[in-house]
């Protein structure tokens, strides 16, 4: 058997067609620019052709260089006889058809060409700087030249996909073709028609729109002002600016040198690790252990929601947002009403913000029906219950539920704690029955925790899967315990920040900390938006279910002084009217040393890493007794459920990928420490002495053990 070519070059009368073929996204792995060279010496040497394209096999252009391979030692070939920079000096003119993506290396290679035409629907764009790299293929100096630093900036700072209609707008493309069937053809025509254009057009050689920095050299500083927030503790963002800046400043080919050693600065970085590293994960936690890959999927064209409050109107506004119409079933026509209005009210901030068209929200709106019987949700083909978290009701209507339904329609429950099985108790058909836990706000929030009952198919989990994905959501699959995953593993995180307070920490101390790390918020402020009121009332309920539930004391108390939070201008911190701004508050820091002194414990002074290690650690040791209990599949879905649920800086991986930056071994020895100091709460989880006595990272841990 013969292997097909990673690269071939078809001959079409007098065009040369250089085909990349490198399933499933044709990403420049080894032998795939090197066979771009090869056929593009082969077109330039034949007198019969007098043109060529270049086009991708499948269902894109090109994807970009083969992110497996970088921070593996891999040789980078030198400037100048990259395939970028031959298909820039090649005597016959260069057409890059695009499908799909050209991304990355991709766009780059593109940008060699001289001239580029695309499907509609086709994306381009330089994504490396969310890989913690930049375009080190030319793309910082190439694509200022062609469309403009400011453009090119903007492009490759937030590394966003631009469509194939806008980079037509912008220059990027020559022209858009409408059928992907005549991508070919049309490349090939176009070929034809330029074979005997001299000279040629190249990028780099035309300097023109490099003007615009001269006219505006203060764009470089606005950006990196601009992304400060954001691109906090990061380094690929600024190089991108440097380089882009270099492209203004210096002639091509020394731009092409600058862009190489930024590049250099980033590929093996920490940053760049933890970014490909979320990457794959973010792949991989789409294969659930158990779903043989044949399963067939139950289609969901029409959806519905039990409960129209908060999380259940941003659950609607999900589905709504994905094209999907949905009913809410809602009894009290008064909760109805403030639900539907609150629905409304978060399209209008978006549509204020101009992040929405008002013609779109009103389209979203029309998909969304207020409904007031469970006979007019009967015939959806998923049906997600977002009512409040008690056994009880959830089971009366997962029986009405089981009542109405059409048979095989998906039975969800949006529970962040409850037992699955016995929800799932309440219906006829518990292989249907599964959790759909959504994080608040459920239409912004990415994570999806779809969580299997002992009863639950496959095919159902594999359904909803799924459906995460068709609703934009980060599907992660998992066991049935209480808290599941996401909330389970953070759970001791919070029991640590209450007890920090309680030994005399402030919250200002524990957020600037965090801050610090990396999350937008710190979580006392976030505490404070989400409302002490809505954590006081969890407590309460769970205090009922376990009698060894931790009291959080120092909370109670602010809750029972009216401190609800931002909502009354004063929680952890105190607010000003009508401002967000947290500020510290002498009040609660007063509370904070009368529980501190209550419970005997002297004052005393805390140092960041004790802060972020006690936080963080807590929640590595949980996560490791849920691998261990076999409820999450792998150490980076349980990354994943971070990232996207709770706002983890993904430039850090994950928790368990930061884990692995200080070892195993030393987190276990820390663990055993505060173990001796503090109990049982610290008693190192098997896994962890496991990981640490095998030298194991975190990261390779499996279901059930370190696999
Ligand atoms: C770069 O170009 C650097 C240059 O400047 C040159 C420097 C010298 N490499 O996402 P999907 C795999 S950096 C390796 O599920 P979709 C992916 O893992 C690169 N593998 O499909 C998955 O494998 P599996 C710049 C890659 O349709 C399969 O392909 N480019 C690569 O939802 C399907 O992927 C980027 O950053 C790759 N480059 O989305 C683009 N790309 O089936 C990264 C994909 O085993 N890629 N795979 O799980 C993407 O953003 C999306 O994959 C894409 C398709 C939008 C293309």
């Amino acid at each position: 058997m013969t292997e097909t070519p990673l690269v071939r070059l078809e001959r079409h009368d007098s065009i040369g067609v250089i085909i990349v073929d490198n399933p499933p996204v044709n990403a420049l792995s080894p032998g795939v620019p090197e066979g771009i060279i090869a056929c593009l010496a082969e077109g330039n040497a034949d007198p019969a052709i007098r043109a060529m394209v270049l086009i991708g096999a499948g269902r894109a252009f090109i994807a970009g260089a083969d992110i497996r391979q970088f921070g593996r030692g891999r040789v980078r070939p030198p400037i100048g006889s990259r395939s970028h920079d031959l298909l820039d000096r090649s005597e016959k003119p260069v057409v890059a058809a695009i499908r799909g993506f050209a991304l990355g290396g991709g766009l780059e290679n593109a940008m060699g060409c001289n001239y580029r035409i695309a499907v509609r629907g086709a994306k381009v764009g330089l994504p490396e700087v969310l890989i913690g790299i930049l375009p080190g293929g030319g793309g910082t100096q190439r694509l200022p030249r062609l469309v403009g630093p400011k453009v090119a900036l903007e492009m490759i700072v937030s590394g966003r996909h631009v469509p194939a209609e806008e980079a037509l707008a912008l220059g990027i493309i020559d022209a858009v073709v409408d059928d992907d069937a005549d991508l070919m053809a049309e490349a090939i025509a176009f070929a034809r028609r330029v074979a005997n254009t001299r000279p040629l057009p190249r990028i780099s050689a035309d300097d023109r729109k490099l003007a615009e920095a001269k006219a505006e050299p203060g764009m470089f500083d606005a950006m990196r002002k601009s992304i400060a927030r954001r691109a906090r503790n990061q380094k690929a963002p600024y190089n991108c600016i440097l380089a882009v800046e270099a492209a203004c400043t210096l002639p091509f080919a020394e731009g092409l040198k600058r862009e190489s050693e930024l590049f250099q600065e980033l590929e093996n970085a920490p940053e760049a690790q933890a970014l490909r590293y979320a990457f794959f994960a973010e792949r991989e936690v789409a294969r659930v252990p158990y779903i043989a890959k044949d399963t067939s999927i139950r289609p969901v064209a029409t959806a519905a929601v039990v409960g129209a409050g908060t999380m259940g109107g941003g659950i609607a506004m999900s589905f709504a947002d994905s094209g999907i119409p949905v009913r809410i079933l809602e009894a009290s026509p008064d909760a109805m009403a403030r639900g539907m209005q609150r629905i409304r009210d978060n399209y209008a901030t978006s549509v204020k913000r101009g992040s929405l068209a008002a013609a779109e929200m009103e389209a979203r709106l029309a998909r969304i029906q207020p409904v007031d019987t469970y006979a007019a949700i009967a015939d959806s083909d998923v049906v997600i219950e977002a009512i409040f978290e008690e056994m009880a009701p959830k089971k009366q209507v997962f029986a009405q539920l089981d009542a109405v339904m059409k048979p095989g329609a998906l039975l969800l429950s949006n529970t962040s704690a409850l037992d699955i099985d016995e929800i799932a108790s309440a219906t006829g058909r518990p292989q249907d029955v599964a959790g759909a836990h959504f994080f608040s706000p459920a239409n912004v929030m990415k994570l999806l925790e779809v969580v299997r009952g002992a009863k639950t198919a496959p095919d159902t989990i594999a359904s909803v899967m799924k459906l995460g994905r068709a609703i934009g959501k980060v599907s992660v699959a998992c066991g049935n315990c209480d808290g599941f995953v996401a909330n389970r593993s953070r759970a001791p995180f919070n029991t640590e920040m209450s007890i920090l307070l309680e030994e005399g920490a402030l919250p200002e101390q524990v957020d600037a900390v965090m801050v610090e790390f990396g999350y937008p918020m710190g979580p006392f402020a976030v505490g404070d938006l989400a409302g002490l009121d809505i954590g006081h009332a969890g407590r309460k309920r769970r205090a009922a279910a376990d009698p060894n539930y931790r009291k959080q004391p120092i909370a109670d108390r602010l809750f029972e002084m009216g401190r609800y939070g931002q909502k009354t201008g004063a929680g952890w911190y105190r607010y000003e009217k009508g401002d967000r701004t947290p500020h510290p508050d002498p009040v609660v820091a007063e509370v904070i040393r009368g529980i501190a002194a209550e419970l005997g414990n002297a004052p005393r002074a805390f140092t960041d890493d004790e802060i972020l290690r006690r936080l963080l650690f807590a929640s590595v040791n949980e996560a490791c007794k849920i691998l261990e209990e076999g409820i999450a599949h792998r150490a980076s879905d349980i990354d994943i459920m971070w990232l996207h649920g709770f706002g983890f800086p993904r430039y850090r991986g994950g928790l368990m990928f930061w884990a692995d930056g200080i070892g195993p071994r030393a987190v276990y020895d820390q663990i055993a420490a505060w173990h001796q100091r503090y109990g049982a709460r610290w008693a190192p989880a098997r896994l962890l002495r496991e990981l640490a006595d095998s030298g194991t990272p975190f990261r390779d841990a499996r279901s059930g053990g370190a696999a």
